[in-house]
Order: C-alpha cells, then sequence, then structure tokens
C-alpha cells in the first residue's frame, strides 16, 4: 500500500471529477474494480508543487453520504474511512459545477461538515460564465471555510492553483474553518445534544459526535452498524485533529 499521501476527487454525477482526474494525473492512471462489488476503482499520481508525490482517486459521483446506490455507498464508506482495505483520503477534492451550484452546493455542504481537509473545485465556470452568472470564489471560500478554486478541467483551466491548495490544506498550511449550520431548530438541538451525551459515553472523544448524531437521526444505517458493531473509533479518523467537541458546544 501506498505510504504517499492521498486525495480523493467528490461530487455529484457530471460536476467533472473524471475530466479533473485526468487533468490532475495525466497518463498516470490505474483502473481495477472495489473488491466485492462492481463499482470502478479510478487512481493515478500526482506530483503536488511541494514535489512530493500524491495518489488520487476518481471516486464515483454521489449526491449524498446517506447512500442510495451502490456506487454512493462506496463513496460514503471511502470518504467515512469504512471502505476495507482503503485508507480514509487525506484531502477531498469537493467538484462542484459552478453552473449549478445550488443542487451542487448541498452535497457539498455534508462532505465540508465532516472537518476533513477539503479544497473545493469551482468547475465549469466557462459554462456558468456563459449563463451569465456572476461568480465570487472568495465569497464562496469564505461562507464554506475551505479554499475554493475556479477551474475549467475540460481546458485545464486552474489546475496549478487547485494543486496549491490541496498542497496547503494536506501540510495544515491552510486552516480550515469548516462552516456549520447556524440555527438549528430548539427540537433537533434537543435530541442532537441528547445523542451527543450518550455518544460521549460509547465513544469518549469523538471528533465528530455532531454530525455522528445527526446522521442517526436522519437514519444513516452505516452509521448505526458502525455504532451498534463498535466501529465508532474508526469514524473518529474521518476528521481533522481540530477539537470538535468545542466547535460543536460553540454552536448548539
Ligand atoms: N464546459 C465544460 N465542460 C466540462 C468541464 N469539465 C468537465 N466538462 C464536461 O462535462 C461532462 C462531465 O464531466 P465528467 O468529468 O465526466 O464528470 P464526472 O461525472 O464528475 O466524472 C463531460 O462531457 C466533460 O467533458 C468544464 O470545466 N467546462
Ligand atoms: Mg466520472
Amino acid at each position: 500500500m501506498s505510504r504517499h499521501r492521498t486525495a480523493a476527487l467528490v461530487g455529484n454525477p457530471n460536476a467533472g471529477k473524471s475530466a479533473l482526474f485526468n487533468a490532475l494525473t495525466g497518463a498516470r492512471q490505474k483502473i481495477a474494480n472495489y473488491p466485492g462489488v462492481t463499482v470502478e476503482r479510478k487512481s493515478g499520481r500526482l506530483i503536488l508543487p511541494s514535489g512530493e508525490p500524491m495518489e488520487l482517486t476518481d471516486l464515483p459521483g454521489s449526491y449524498g453520504l446517506n447512500p442510495t446506490s451502490p456506487d454512493e455507498e462506496v463513496t460514503a464508506k471511502v470518504i467515512l474511512g469504512q471502505f476495507p482495505g482503503e485508507a480514509s483520503p487525506d484531502v477531498i477534492v469537493l467538484v462542484l459545477d459552478a453552473s449549478n451550484l445550488e443542487q451542487h452546493l448541498v452535497f457539498a455542504q455534508e462532505v465540508i461538515e465532516l472537518g476533513k481537509p477539503t479544497v473545493v473545485a469551482l468547475n465549469m465556470v466557462d459554462l456558468a460564465e456563459r449563463d451569465g452568472l456572476v461568480l465570487d470564489p472568495k465569497a464562496l471560500e469564505e461562507a464554506l471555510g475551505v479554499p475554493v478554486i475556479p477551474t475549467e478541467a475540460r481546458h485545464k483551466r486552474g489546475i496549478t492553483e487547485l494543486l496549491q491548495a490541496v498542497d496547503e490544506v494536506a501540510t495544515g498550511t491552510y486552516e480550515p474553518k469548516p462552516h456549520r449550520i447556524q440555527g438549528t431548530p430548539p427540537v433537533l438541538k434537543n435530541a442532537v445534544n441528547q445523542l451527543m451525551a450518550q455518544l460521549e459515553k460509547l465513544a469518549p472523544g469523538l471528533p465528530n459526535a455532531r454530525w455522528v448524531a445527526l446522521r442517526l437521526l436522519d437514519g444513516d444505517q452505516t452509521i448505526a452498524d458502525a455504532l451498534s458493531e463498535g466501529r465508532l473509533g474508526t469514524l473518529a479518523s474521518a476528521n481533522t485533529s481540530q477539537p470538535a467537541g468545542s466547535l460543536v458546544a460553540a454552536q448548539l
């Protein structure tokens, strides 16, 4: 297994993940299947501006971390470090279609909430501009709390800047400020607080307890299984070293 840092391209279908994958890795690609499922695993090598090599995977397109298809299940499990034999990626490159941003932001929000080192590739800027949309990547970056890099994968625009941002979040030069939803309704707040208290007892120090609680309330079977099988600890590895407990306390 590779000792290199790893990154994964994540996003809705047709966001331009594969086009970006090709632009980022060139000819250095390997195609296989994820063991036990007929889902393609595409990986390749790239070189970061620091000179460090990195393995990049082109994860199957997905609309959410609560999977509704084998493809989505692979993506959710890999991101959360729950796919057997597959380490959770060090960096997530979240690919969004700038011409269809509202829809793509739904999944983006869910992924960013995990608190993993994440970079947004704001792709298809050419289509957005053609449609007369005015993009403000800096404002989006501020709202999301992660770097936002405009790209046009098909013509390899923004690739250097994207690699620079991946390097910065991988090495911790860029300190992410993951955005968390404000203004939780009181009923949900109560339920989340109660669940979090229970989770704290079951898995002390779990850094993403708020997210786990929200997934449980949403009926996420993957998380429920992890909990009942005592594998919640592995979910902890899907997080940065950020003291999520204090963030959570501040939010709820
Ligand atoms: N105009 C434009 N088309 C793009 C861009 N990036 C990807 N595409 C096209 O959008 C379609 C979907 O891209 P693909 O990489 O297959 O998306 P994936 O499903 O996320 O892997 C393909 O026809 C690409 O050629 C872009 O930045 N601008
Ligand atoms: Mg693809």
